[in-house]
């Protein structure tokens, strides 16, 4: 795609005489353009020549391995190993570990040598929720009881040496020298307390929602007592507590959460910037206050459901400052199913209902809030789970196009299985695009392999996205659908461009407080600059097609272009001091630099303070206008504008290509305009 077209001034008696040096430069100006080519934008199609580190086209999957257990649960830390959590069940690799060795159901993952070690976990984590602190601790919460050979139930050890994870709490400090092991049995939370035995929570909860709070603590909700495929009133733990504990420890009632049995289990929450927590389950929504313990009723949920066993994909939409950081969360597919069965199975032919195909939309508070149609997908699909990509597009993949998530053995399962029909091929979702285009799959190809109920898909900081897990089983089993412990990785259409650099980023950020600069290098287009943007994305555990602790946000920023120097300057605003830690939780984030549409290598940053507590607000600083100084060091053109991102008013007309390394001060600024309408007509022939 050709770069912006310059408005040099030049008559015909200037452009011959500028263009004979020009000429003598040509060939240089076409190795510039070979070797950084437009990127291309989301949705054109790969390059064929383009290939991922394994040999994979970018758009495309590629089987790369295999972690040994199957990623029921999977988070990329910031040490930059995955760390990957299955149920307990008779995997084919072991550890050695407390109570003797056994087939392991933890693995640390690195993506870099695409190896991994067992890990021991004590108890069974068949199937937890977690997520990550304000101080970067990861905590896992909950699971099962013992099982022993085909997932049969037991009360002590079973021939997995497992122990009983209902109440269970694991934390993990990750690490970069296979050094760290998780924390649990009677390890204290601090070394102030015991908790007089494990680590555990007030009471049992097997597929508890976990939601990180905005001093870093964490507020783990619901759950039921000893699993099953939807909740029931006998078994139902309709409570929420805090970690690390608060007030007198205790569970909280929740009234929302008996109103709606038996589809509550992993309730859909987040937190709102009003600090009250938006919740979705069954078709019912709720604002809650969890500090006075009130509720404010929101619309029902149309169409169909959302949360689990219908598992839609839900994500909150990136916040971006163009809209004032308004929160909106988005939920697409799930089942319109009316029927729900009990703990023991659907009791219907479950996986000849279709999967719903529709996408809704939510502004929680915005005022009059109200659930609005959104683009549907291609295809009906019950957990398809959504990556946020750096360029801020969300990827979709997994799923099933048939029945639900769960699984167990009744006469219309397939194989173990209560969803059939996997939904092999991905899409991408742009929120920003206008409605009616907002998904793409051009240029995209399918997965060779199912990715069905406890896959988990994960992006890495290279933009590829981790893939691995698949349906279980009562125990691990090569039959249909087979227990999948191989690993394929995903490669955005960008994969092998030249990517941005992002050096002299903070380590940490604060909410609100002076701004800091990122060097863009010698850019000078401002086409290209104007489009340089900073996003992070929160660590987040995947588990069950859902993000904990997921969200995406797009720093402020506005730019300097320096014509002397021939470098750009992006000036870029710490988080939002107003609201602050509501709108993004503290702890862990990966920061990307994205320049049209391509990003940088993630690189992983603290955000608030490091610590657990309240944390400090501040106003944000104002930004430099956008500004392009002019070739001359004698004037500087302020482009009037007062700091918005994206803003492209110049007081100069004065461009270059990106890369040209000629040194500007050597040419007029007549000539430099020509050198890029020359690497302009050069681009328009090579790309
Ligand atoms: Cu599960």
């Amino acid at each position: 795609m050709p770069r912006s077209t310059p408005s040099g001034p030049s008559g015909p008696s200037a452009l011959a005489a500028a263009m004979l040096p020009l000429l003598a430069l040509l060939p240089l100006l076409a190795s510039l353009a070979l070797a950084n080519p437009a990127p291309r934008h989301p949705g054109e199609p790969a390059d064929l020549l383009e290939r991922g580190p394994y040999g994979a086209t970018a758009l495309g999957f590629e089987a790369i391995g295999d972690m040994g257990i199957s990623a029921q649960m999977m988070f990329l830390s910031q040490s930059g190993k995955v760390y990957v959590l299955d149920k307990t069940e008779n995997n084919p690799v072991t550890v050695s570990g407390k109570y003797g060795t056994h087939p392991a159901w933890a693995v640390e993952y690195d993506p870099d040598a695409n190896s991994y070690r067992t890990m021991d976990v004590y108890s069974n984590t068949f199937c937890a929720g977690g997520a990550v602190l304000g101080n970067g601790t990861w905590v896992v919460f909950g699971g099962n009881q013992p099982v022993t050979t085909n997932g049969v139930a037991t009360t002590g050890a079973g021939a997995y040496d497992d122990m009983d994870g209902g109440t269970a709490i694991r934390m993990l400090n990750p690490c970069s020298d296979k050094s760290c092991s998780w924390i649990q049995g009677t390890t204290s939370y601090s070394t102030t307390g015991d908790t007089g035995g494990w680590l555990q929570m007030t009471g049992r909860r097997w597929y508890p929602m976990v939601e990180v709070l905005e001093d870093g603590s964490m507020i783990v909700i619901g759950g039921d007592q000893n699993g099953g495929y939807v909740n029931t009133a006998a078994q139902d733990n309709p409570t929420y507590e805090y970690f690390p504990p608060k007030g007198d420890g205790q569970a909280i009632n929740l009234q929302f959460l008996s109103d709606t049995l038996p589809v509550n289990l992993y309730a859909l929450t987040w937190l709102m910037p009003s600090g009250l927590l938006f919740m979705q389950a069954n078709k019912q929504t709720i604002l809650l206050n969890h500090t006075d313990q009130t509720t404010t009723n929101l619309p029902t949920m149309p169409i169909a459901t959302r949360v689990y066993p219908a598992s839609a994909a839900t994500a909150m939409l990136p916040l971006i400052p163009d809209n004032d950081y308004k929160v909106t969360l988005l939920f697409c597919g799930g089942s319109a199913t009316t029927q729900w069965g009990n703990d023991g199975s659907p009791g219907y032919n479950v996986t000849a209902v279709p999967a719903d195909n529709s996408c809704v939309r939510i502004s929680p508070e915005a005022s009059n809030p109200q659930y609005t149609t959104d683009d549907y997908m291609f295809e009906g699909r019950s957990m398809g789970q959504f990556v946020y990509l750096p360029d801020g597009t969300m990827w979709m993949g997994g799923g099933v196009g048939m029945g639900t998530a769960g699984y167990g053995n009744d006469k219309y399962s397939v194989g173990q299985s209560y969803g059939q029909a996997p939904v092999y091929m991905p899409a991408v979702y742009n929120f920003s695009a206008p409605a009616g285009s907002r998904w793409n799959r051009t240029g995209l190809s399918a997965s060779a392999n199912e990715r069905m109920y406890h896959s988990t898909n994960v992006l890495l900081p290279d933009s590829s996205i981790l893939i691995s897990g698949s349906n279980p089983n009562a125990d691990f089993t090569s039959a249909q659908w087979r227990t999948r412990t191989d690993i394929e990785r995903w490669y955005p259409w960008y994969y092998n461009n030249p990517r941005p650099n992002l050096t002299n980023a903070p380590s940490n950020l604060t909410y609100g407080g002076a701004s800091f600069d990122l060097d863009l290098g010698s850019i000078t287009d401002q086409g290209v600059v104007s489009t340089a943007k900073v996003v992070l994305i929160r660590g987040s555990f995947h588990t069950h097609v859902i993000g904990f602790g997921y969200r995406m946000i797009q720093l402020q920023s506005t730019y300097t272009i320096d014509m002397n120097t021939g470098n750009a300057t992006l000036h870029v605003s710490q988080l939002p001091g107003n609201p602050g830690p509501t709108l993004f939780q503290p702890g862990p984030a990966m920061m990307f630099l994205v320049v049209e549409g391509v990003p940088s290598m993630g690189q992983w940053v603290m955000v608030g303070n490091g610590q657990l507590g309240t944390q400090t607000t501040q106003s944000n600083a104002a930004l430099p206008s956008n500004q392009v100084k002019a070739i001359q060091n004698t004037t500087s053109s302020p482009s009037g504008s007062t700091g918005a991102s994206g803003s492209s008013a110049s007081g100069s007309t004065t461009k270059s290509a990106a890369g040209l390394s000629v040194p500007p001060v050597a040419l007029p600024a007549a000539v430099l305009s020509l050198c890029t309408i020359v690497v302009g007509l050069v681009s328009a022939v090579l790309v």
